[in-house]
């Protein structure tokens, strides 16, 4: 006789034996496909979180999981020490697709970021000659990009910070959204680079001012300073374009791609630059016992065509800009909705706490047994991030569940 485990058995397995660094909504997820999850009790759920947009294709793509499976029984990790047959061709595509020169494969957003960095104070020596040790990095309050220590070094937020230092040195946090800020740093002449997020997501989707990608690439110009942009988050489609630096003019110096890479079934990330920046690290300078692996290749390759040839940017704008205008109309008259604004189907609805500060929270458990996943960031903020394959009907029945939601906090 088979034992049917339910939610609470699994609930109680992490919280006993796993460590306590999440709070997880109460469900527990067993099975996926496109925009739709399944718990342990077979409910069905829209997915409105992606996994943090690593899910951009849809949950279990087949021809994801075809790529996955084939390269999968031919062979899987050769580590850096010997060549393999698919990571050569897979540079030459994904160079091409982003316009680089060249590609430097990790597994992970953060080891990008890590990566960026490392690749940007080599320069900073080798190249624009900042003396020994003094190269700084510039990055934006309210900045995400993991939780390595570089990365928690780097950010302001306490939760993700306090009492993990001492700190890496040689960082410098500076206001979001403010050219005037950036070009005050970049005349320091050991300032190395500027690592933001064309859009920041942990911070709850700050959308800057139209013209700010484009004010950092002619002030990085006009000082000599790498203009990094994460686009971890933002990329692949995410924002209703291949990339969000792609809705103005500026390129980036390096681009740190992660999350929906991996298709949402392994871990990928890269980092793309030119040959100015990219042949400054030489063998044995960097490296990872995965990143650039077989399965990984034959993975991201078939991740980023599948967002080509289903042309998922395109539909991330029509889908979001669906909407954002139906909960702006609604949110005219409503108590508790404040703002919707996101890019794309990169979407934050932001939730009048005053009265209720655990609303938002209550609003995602509610959204949950009605059969919709979404999650909080920043206390009052709900994400809603759905896979880019989401199609209309699905969006409009997601945003009469999602209503009828709203209006019974009113
Ligand atoms: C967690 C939020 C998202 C990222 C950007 C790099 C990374 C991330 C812009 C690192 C990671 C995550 C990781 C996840 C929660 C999450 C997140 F909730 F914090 F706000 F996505 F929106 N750059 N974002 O957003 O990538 O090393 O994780 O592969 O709990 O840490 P990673």
């Amino acid at each position: 006789m088979s034992i049917l485990l339910n939610t609470n058995y699994f609930i109680k397995k992490e919280a006993s034996f796993g460590a306590t660094n999440y709070s997880p909504l109460p469900v527990v997820l067993s099975r996926g496909k496109g925009v739709y999850l399944w718990d342990v009790d077979g409910k069905k759920y829209y997915d409105f979180l992606s996994s943090y947009s690593a899910v951009n294709q849809g949950h279990c793509h087949p021809k994801i999981i075809h790529a996955l499976q084939e390269q999968s029984k031919k062979l899987c990790l050769t580590s850096r020490a010997f060549y393999n047959d698919i990571l050569g061709p897979y540079c030459e595509f994904i160079t091409n697709y982003f316009e680089y020169d060249r590609v430097l494969p990790m597994n992970t957003g953060v080891e990008g970021g890590e990566t960026a960095i490392k690749i940007a104070r080599k320069w900073a020596y080798k190249v624009k000659g900042i003396p020994p040790n003094k190269a700084k990095v510039l990055f934006a309050n309210g900045n995400f990009w993991g939780r390595t220590l570089a990365a928690v070094s780097s950010s302001d937020v306490k939760s993700t910070k306090n009492n993990f230092g001492p700190f890496m040195p040689g960082f410098k946090l500076i206001p979001y959204n403010d050219l005037n800020s950036l070009e005050r740093e970049l005349q320091d002449n050991n300032t190395a680079a500027f690592m933001v997020e064309p859009i920041q997501g942990e911070a709850g989707v700050v959308i800057p001012d139209d013209g700010y990608l484009e004010g950092i690439r002619r002030l990085c110009n006009k000082y000599n300073v790498l203009f990094i942009a994460d686009e971890v988050q933002t990329g692949l489609g995410r924002t209703g374009r291949r990339l969000a630096t792609d809705y103005e003019d500026a390129r980036p110096d390096i681009l740190i791609l992660g999350k929906a890479l991996s298709g949402g079934v392994y871990p990928v990330s890269a980092i793309l630059a030119d040959d100015e920046l990219m042949l400054c690290i030489k063998p044995g300078q960097h490296g990872s016992t995965f990143g650039g692996n077989p399965l990984a290749a034959a993975v991201a390759k078939t991740a980023i065509q599948v967002i080509d040839d289903e042309n998922l940017s395109e539909n991330a704008l029509n889908m979001g800009s669906i909407f954002r205008s139906s909960i702006e109309i609604y949110s005219n008259g409503s108590n508790i909705i404040k703002e919707v604004r996101g890019k794309g189907l990169l979407n934050a609805v932001v939730i009048n706490n005053k009265l209720d500060k655990e609303i938002a929270n209550k609003i995602c458990l509610s959204l949950m047994k009605k059969g919709l996943l979404a999650k909080t960031t920043r206390g009052n903020i709900i994400r809603f991030a759905p896979p880019l394959v989401i199609n209309k009907e699905q969006m409009l029945s997601s945003l009469e569940l999602i209503l009828e939601t709203f209006r019974s906090f009113e």
